[in-house]
């Protein structure tokens, strides 16, 4: 139960509230920035919390902050970079010395909380993002009154200047590429006054206050308005008077509802923990939690990359950039882009089998508002000459990175466009959304399949390449690189599906078939791995690097891309691949060399579950709880931070514990030894299934299945299968030999 702030002013403090699974805390405030800073956001706005009690330091962001423009020819320098707003300052001279220290995020009602006692008085604040109200809201109490006197500033991270007035501070400006932006913040007090200061809001023996804080610019997600719109002044004024109109408990109940509407309906248990590793906090629990297993600091973290997409990527924003959302410097590292070679995509793995399907919105909204650059951009590079000689005429290309204004930076990664439609075609495949799928998804797959018709090159044999690709940062640049190979064979499989789903294009769809099955398929090496190009190396070939070798540990497995999250190799399907694909994996496996990243071990627990290897799917996630891969807030090191492994290792931990990909509803795939006991509600299947299952001894006990649509399915646990059928609204359940019950 959650004490309101009345019933906190009037009996005081309770600092022993029970610590829930879902929640990180500190005994520190933050020291070393956005490592350990606790994150809010709304899907669009975010602050980074720092907690110190004398200076409390919120950095503001908001998703379309960026630098930067349109750049058809792809120089890096013009891509520009996402940017900070910068910080909401409220200094506490008098509250040095704090004991009882305590700083949490509970991910569960996104509620991020600062208790201490200083000078005898106790204090709280408590800080939310809410998507309904669109502001940032941070409430300060104390459990005597009169305790709070000193001031509020904004500090711009482009020097703009303030404009104070009775209990608002705005900084309006725009940036060198006329990108407008404004941020406002708003005090309301309780007791005590408020006054101007020159540069900021002076706040004298107030007994507790609340900060509203709004944050926005004028972009528009529109090539054909060069993605400029309203100046955000009024809207951010009108959200903000909205906001005022509401007290702190409504306000928090309707953004806690909202959260919970969307968190809430994926349910983990991994059991419990021992009495000695809750009791520790989070910066040294992850630590522990390495060397020992920690279920609910792993449930913890699956639950995270959970919270972070809600609050990073909501319906009408923008897409989860390198950074997620946060982001404290107008510098950062990579430009905190969207990265097309595994970081953006890795990003959204978890939306639709953890049920946040509309999280994954702003992805498909930001492609297609930049279709119209990048079909220019491509049809004007020599890159993409046709086999005839011609330069491109149908579809686009994507470069590794992008930013929000049609701009691309880096080399190409030329089949980036194929793997944004896999993701297209996903969204279908867990919702059923047939609007979805006529609308939006199949016109973009058939774009990329007319593509790839015009550039694919036969070898003599008639096998079908992709000229002149590349392994992500690896190795040559080749005709049939198997990354590539694999990426455009899983486009053109999906697209025949999507073809047969609306039941239109018959002989395009009989022509891209074809196609997909003239295309050259990866080949097994000599010591059993499958090759991540068309041929072997030779040891000439590989002269200072190893590549294709059983040392090659580098941090990208692109050449396993049809194991997951492609479908061209399954155990099931193609066991001799399949098995070549376990040899490379484990010779990737956990390298001692430093560039294998966070996001690798992600990539990595999703592998091993689709081979079916539950063990070495949990010892790959065990490596984000290391200090090289994990910051103290639990975000993805890359370093700097990167938060593509906090969503890649929630989409492997539901990929250890249900799969969909052959057409079947795979109960237990992979669960490992160290997971004897437990249950999930509510991950997502393909078909527009839910399924909820538990499990005891490390066997399945009974399986829940609801279905979206009237529909046919079938369940596999091990080698047994059962076809059944379902409506919406009445489940169908097994327990643990299949066996259906409850009817
Ligand atoms: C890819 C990776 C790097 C990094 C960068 C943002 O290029 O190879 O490790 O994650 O994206």
């Amino acid at each position: 139960m959650r004490l309101t702030v009345a019933a906190f002013l009037a009996i005081g403090l309770v600092y022993t509230c029970p610590a829930s699974e879902l929640t990180l805390w500190y005994r520190q405030p933050a020291r070393s920035g956005m490592n350990e800073a606790l994150a809010i956001g709304n899907g669009h706005m975010g602050g980074l919390i720092y907690g110190a009690p004398d200076e409390e330091r919120v950095n503001i962001t908001e998703d379309s902050f960026w630098t930067g423009g349109e750049n058809p020819s792809g120089e890096d320098g013009t891509m520009g970079s996402y940017q900070t707003f910068g910080d909401a300052v409220v200094r506490l001279p008098a509250h040095t010395n704090a004991v009882d220290y305590r700083r949490e995020l509970d991910i569960g009602t996104a509620l991020s909380r600062v208790r201490y006692e200083a000078g005898g008085v106790k204090h709280e604040r408590e800080f939310f993002c809410s998507h309904p109200a669109g502001v940032l809201v941070a409430r300060f109490s104390a459990d005597k009154p009169g305790s709070y006197t000193g001031q509020i500033e904004l500090r711009d991270s482009h020097g703009a200047a303030t404009v104070v007035g009775t209990n608002r501070l705005t900084v309006a400006s725009a940036l060198e590429n006329g990108l407008k932006y404004e941020w406002q913040i708003v005090i309301l007090p309780e007791g005590g006054s408020v006054e101007s200061n020159g540069t900021s809001l002076a706040f004298s023996r107030c007994d507790g206050f609340t900060l509203l804080i709004a944050a926005g610019t004028d972009y528009a997600m529109n090539y054909a308005k060069h993605y400029r719109g309203r100046d955000p002044h009024q809207r951010l004024t009108t959200l903000l008077e909205a906001a005022s109109q509401k007290s702190y408990d409504a306000l928090e109940r309707e953004h806690e509802t909202d959260f919970r509407s969307l968190f809430d309906r994926v349910a983990l248990d991994l059991g419990p923990s021992s009495a000695a590793q809750r009791g520790l906090p989070t910066d040294q629990r992850r630590l522990e939690a390495f060397q020992r297993i920690d279920p609910e600091l792993e449930t913890l973290l699956f639950q995270y990359g959970r919270y972070l997409l809600i609050s990073c990527s909501r319906p009408g924003g923008l897409p989860a950039n390198l950074q997620g959302l946060w982001n404290d410097r107008n510098d950062p590292a990579w430009h905190s882009d969207y990265h097309a070679n595994i970081n953006v995509e890795m990003n959204y793995w978890p939306a639709e089998p953890t049920g946040l399907p509309e999280c994954q919105l702003p992805f498909f909204n930001l492609v297609d508002s930049q279709l119209p650059a990048w079909r220019k951009a491509t049809a004007a590079s020599p890159e993409f000459k046709t086999p005839s000689g011609q330069m491109s005429a149908r579809g686009f290309a994507i470069r590794t990175s992008h930013n929000i204004y049609g701009g691309m930076g880096w080399n190409w990664d030329k089949t980036a466009n194929a793997w944004y439609c896999r993701h297209f075609w996903e969204h279908y495949e867990f919702t059923r959304d047939r609007d979805f799928l006529r609308r939006t998804a199949y016109p973009i797959m058939k774009e990329t399949c007319e593509f790839w018709e015009d550039h694919l090159e036969a070898l003599p044999d008639g096998r079908l390449v992709v000229p002149k690709g590349w392994s992500p940062e690896h190795g040559p640049v080749e005709d049939g690189v198997s990354y590539n190979q694999e990426i455009v064979w899983d486009l053109f499989d999906n697209y025949t599906r999507a073809a047969d789903a609306l039941g239109i294009d018959r002989d395009y769809r009989d022509k891209i078939a074809g196609m997909r099955d003239r295309l050259l398929t990866p080949g097994i090496g000599s010591w059993g791995q499958l090759l991540e190009w068309r041929t072997e190396k030779t040891n000439s070939e590989r002269e200072h690097l190893e590549f294709d070798t059983r040392n090659d540990h580098h941090r990208h497995t692109s050449h396993l891309f049809a194991v997951y999250p492609g479908h061209q190799i399954t155990p099931g399907t193609t066991p001799a691949l399949a098995a070549a694909a376990k040899v490379s994996l484990d010779a990737r496996g956990i390298s001692p060399d430093s560039d294998v990243r966070e996001w690798s071990f992600a990539w990595r627990t999703s592998l091993y579950a689709r081979l079916g290897d539950g063990d070495d799917a949990h010892k790959m996630l065990q490596q984000l709880f290391s200090d090289r891969n994990t910051c103290p807030n639990l975000f993805g090191l890359h370093p700097p931070m990167q938060m593509d492994g906090n969503f890649g290792v929630t989409a492997g931990m539901a990929e250890m514990l249900v799969q969909s990909q052959d057409g079947e509803i795979q109960l237990l795939p992979a669960l490992p030894g160290v997971w004897p006991e437990g249950s999930v509600k509510g991950l997502r299947a393909r078909g527009g299934f839910e399924v909820d299952e538990s499990w005891a001894d490390g066997k399945l006990s009974g399986a829940v299945v609801r279905a979206l649509t009237p529909t046919k399915g079938t369940v596999r646990y091990g080698k047994r299968t059962v076809d059944f059928s379902i409506d919406p609204g009445k489940p169908v359940t097994f327990d643990g030999s299949l066996k259906r019950t409850g009817e």
